[in-house]
Formats: structure tokens, sequence, C-alpha cells
């Protein structure tokens, strides 16, 4: 039996995991990660995120487009079908400041996302629809929440669901390591290199992109919002945005900012209280007790700040050149969630090719 170790137990393992078994009932997989659902720890992201989807691919880029359209069907679908994904959908509205607007030179036409045609109930908002003076511009569409500590839990259910094996194992400072970690003792024919931000300390490493972590710094609030809002374009704060996600079990996550190769791993504290006040403009209803019986003020629950694992040209996917057993999963940066499951699909085409390309033990 072809023996498969995923090294990572963040998003993209564990889906990777899910849809290669699904694909091959036969192979014999096992998931390794230094950390484990359930662990935090600055150098594991996928804890960190909100999370939701509004693809970051831009209108060249074709490939993440795809990507991301597959994610967004999958999650729409989990959040009509399976109440344990921890998955709801909610409107997500964007609104565009005059600032942003103005410094876009009043091209609205590049507010529009790609995904106008993919996403459902997309439309521009009428401008006497929008209720605050200093925004000019906004689009709405049927988007997703996921609760990010629900849902990597339900992955672990269907991995164990399906019979594949996770296990937590200390740093491995070689990729050849990896091979080792199979149930059987025998080594692994194939290792999905789902590593995050690990990937660059790994030995092994052929690949000339840069890579870089973003940091971000979310609040998780006790108090609830409506739908989804983000805002974009606050004069003097370049590297920062509004969003909000209001989470199916109550609470909602407030958002950020994207500071590339800001290693602090602390709250920043001014950035905090910049979020409350903006959020509390944007989502009046967050501090109305009329509305879910909101607290009067903003109650913190926790201030999780994490570091999105970017790549230069956006996620690797491939098989690395010289190791025929092993594949490369990892550079999702600031889209790991709303990309999991188009670049999990991307490791079963790969595994397929290569396997009709003539290896008849697979
Ligand atoms: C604040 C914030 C908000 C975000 N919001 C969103 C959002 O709204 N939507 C969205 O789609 N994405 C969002 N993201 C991005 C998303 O979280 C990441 O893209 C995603 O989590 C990356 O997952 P991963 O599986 O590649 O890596 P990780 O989750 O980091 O997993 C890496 C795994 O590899 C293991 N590992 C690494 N190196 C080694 C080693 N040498 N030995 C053993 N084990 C090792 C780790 O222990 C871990 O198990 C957000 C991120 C942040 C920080
Ligand atoms: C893998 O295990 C074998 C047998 O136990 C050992 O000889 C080898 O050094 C291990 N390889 C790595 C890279 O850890
Ligand atoms: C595995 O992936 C990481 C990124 O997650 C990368 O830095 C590393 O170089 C990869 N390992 C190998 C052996 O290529
Ligand atoms: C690809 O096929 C070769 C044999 O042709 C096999 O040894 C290898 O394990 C396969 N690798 C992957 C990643 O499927
Ligand atoms: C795989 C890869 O390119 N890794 C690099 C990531 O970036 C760090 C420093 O920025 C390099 O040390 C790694 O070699």
């Amino acid at each position: 039996m072809t023996q498969v170790v995923v090294l990572g137990a963040g998003v993209l393992g564990l889906t990777t995991a899910i849809e290669l078994k699904k694909w091959d009932p036969n192979l014999q997989i096992s998931i390794i990660g230094h950390h484990l659902p359930g662990d935090i720890d600055p150098s594991y992201t996928s804890p960190y995120a909100g999370a939701n989807w509004q693809s970051f691919a831009t209108f060249e880029d074709t490939r993440l487009q795809k990507i991301d359209e597959k994610g967004y069907k999958r999650f729409l679908q989990l959040a009509k079908d399976d109440f344990r994904s921890g998955i709801w959908s909610v409107d997500t509205i964007s609104y565009f400041t005059d600032y942003a607007v103005s410094r876009a030179k009043g091209n609205f036409r590049q507010f529009i996302p790609w995904y106008r045609n993919v996403v459902e109930d997309f439309k521009i908002i009428d401008s006497q629809d929008i209720p605050f003076a200093d925004i000019s511009f906004g689009t709405k569409f049927k988007g997703v929440v996921i609760s990010v500590p629900t849902y990597l839990s339900f992955l672990v259910q269907q991995n164990k669901e399906l019979g594949n094996a996770i296990a937590k194992i200390p740093l491995l400072k070689d990729i050849e390591e990896a091979r080792n970690f199979t149930t059987t003792g025998k080594k692994a024919d194939i290792v999905i290199n789902a590593s995050g931000l690990g990937a660059s300390a790994l030995k092994g490493v052929d690949d000339r992109k840069i890579n870089f972590s973003v940091r971000g710094q979310v609040l998780l609030v006790k108090n609830n919002i409506k739908s989804m809002v983000s805002v974009d374009g606050f004069p003097g704060f370049p590297n920062e945005m509004l969003y909000m996600m209001p989470r199916k079990e109550g609470g909602t996550i407030i958002g950020g900012c994207f500071l590339a190769g800001d290693k602090n791993e602390k709250e920043d504290k001014e950035l905090t209280s910049r979020l409350i006040n903006r959020a509390i403009k944007y989502a009046p209803e967050i501090v109305d007790p009329e509305y879910k019986n909101n607290p009067i003020e903003i109650e913190i629950k926790q201030v999780n700040v994490g570091f999105r694992p970017f790549r230069e040209d956006g996620p690797r996917v491939e098989l690395d050149k010289h190791r025929k057993w092993l594949i490369h999963e990892y550079g999702a940066g600031a889209g790991g969630y709303q990309g999991s499951y188009g670049l999990a699909q991307e490791v079963v085409k790969i595994v397929k090719d290569n396997l009709s390309k003539g290896n008849s033990k697979l």
C-alpha cells in the first residue's frame, strides 16, 4: 500500500489529507505536525485566522481564481449541509472611503472584484443606501464566516473518520525525516510539504522565491454584528484596513493589519484602540443592547497576533525536482482557508498525473 506522510497540520495539510483519502481510500496517510489543532504558537498560523472568503486573486491571476472559486462553493455547501463545520453564510459588505476613492482617482471599477459573477447575490450598493458620510462606494455578496477553532477540529474529525492518522512530532530539521513517520514503519512513497512558515527553516528547500511573513492582529470580542463589513482607506495607515466577521456561535472577529516582515508577537495596543473605534463607527449595532443583547462597550475576549505565510508569486504546489516522493504545498499567505480546498485538489491532481506516468505501485 502506498504510504503518504503529510507534514503540517494546518488548514492545508488537514484538507489535503482528506482529499487524498477520498480520492483513493487505499492510500495510507499520516499527518504529522509539531503543532496540532488546539495548540497555539506564533509559528502555527491556522488558529489565528478570522476567517472568511474574500479572494485576493487579481484579474490576471486565473490560477488563484480557480483555486478560490472551489473554496467558495465548498464553504457555502458546508454552511448549508454540515452544522459541525462551524461555517455559516452571512452577507459580506465592502466599503471604500472617500480617501480610498480619491487614491484610485475616482475609478470605482478597481473596487469591483473578479468574482462578481462567481459569488451569489453580488451587487454594487446604491449610494443612497450607504449610511456613512465618508464612504463613497460599496459592494455586497453572500459570503461565509469560518469559526476557525471549530473548523480545524472538524477537519481533524473527518480525517479520523476516514482512517487517517495524526501525530504530534518534534520539530523536523530536514524534510527527509518526514519519510520515517508512516504508520507502518516503511518509508513514505509520498510526502506533502505543507509546513507553512516552517518551510523556510527546513533543510532541503529548493525555492528561490522570496517567502515572508505578514503580521496580522485580530480581536475576538463578545459583541455581535449583522453582517461582515470591511472598510478600505484610512489616511495615514496604509497597512491597515477594518474587517469584521460575526461568528456563528456568537462574537465577532475584528481586524486588521498587513505588516510584512514585522516579527513582533505582542499586541499593538494603539492598533487595538483604532480597531475598536472603527468597529463602533462602521457597525454601530456592535454596542447596541437592542441588538442580540450586546454589551454597551466592546468586550475583548482575546487578542491574536498571527503571521501569514506568504510567498512571492503565490502558493507553491508542485512536485519536487529532485525528490520524486516530495510534493510542495505552501505559501498560502492571507488566503489559506479560502484556498485550502482548491490547493488540496491540485495536490490530488499531481499524485494522479504522477501515477498515470507509469508508477504501477501506486
Ligand atoms: C490574522 C490572520 C487572519 C487571517 N484571515 C484569513 C481569512 O480570513 N481567510 C483565509 O483564507 N485565510 C486567512 N488567514 C491566512 C491563513 O490563516 C493561512 O494562510 C493558513 O492558516 C496557512 O495554513 P498552513 O496549513 O499553510 O500553515 P500552518 O497553519 O502554519 O501549519 C503549519 C504546520 O506545519 C507544522 N510544521 C512546520 N514546520 C515544521 C517542522 N519543521 N517540523 C514539524 N512540523 C512543522 C506546524 O507545526 C503546523 O502543524 C489569516 C491569517 C492571519 C494571521
Ligand atoms: C529513518 O529511520 C531509519 C531507521 O530507523 C534511520 O536509520 C534513519 O536515519 C532515519 N532517517 C532520518 C532522516 O531520520
Ligand atoms: C517545505 O516547505 C517550506 C515552506 O512551507 C519551504 O520553506 C521548504 O523549503 C520546503 N521543503 C523543501 C524540502 O523544499
Ligand atoms: C511518483 O512516481 C514515482 C514512480 O514513478 C514514485 O516513486 C513516487 O513516489 C511518486 N511520487 C509522488 C509524489 O506521487
Ligand atoms: C524556501 C525559501 O525560499 N526559504 C527562504 C525564506 O526566507 C528566508 C529569509 O527571509 C530564507 O532564509 C529562506 O531560505
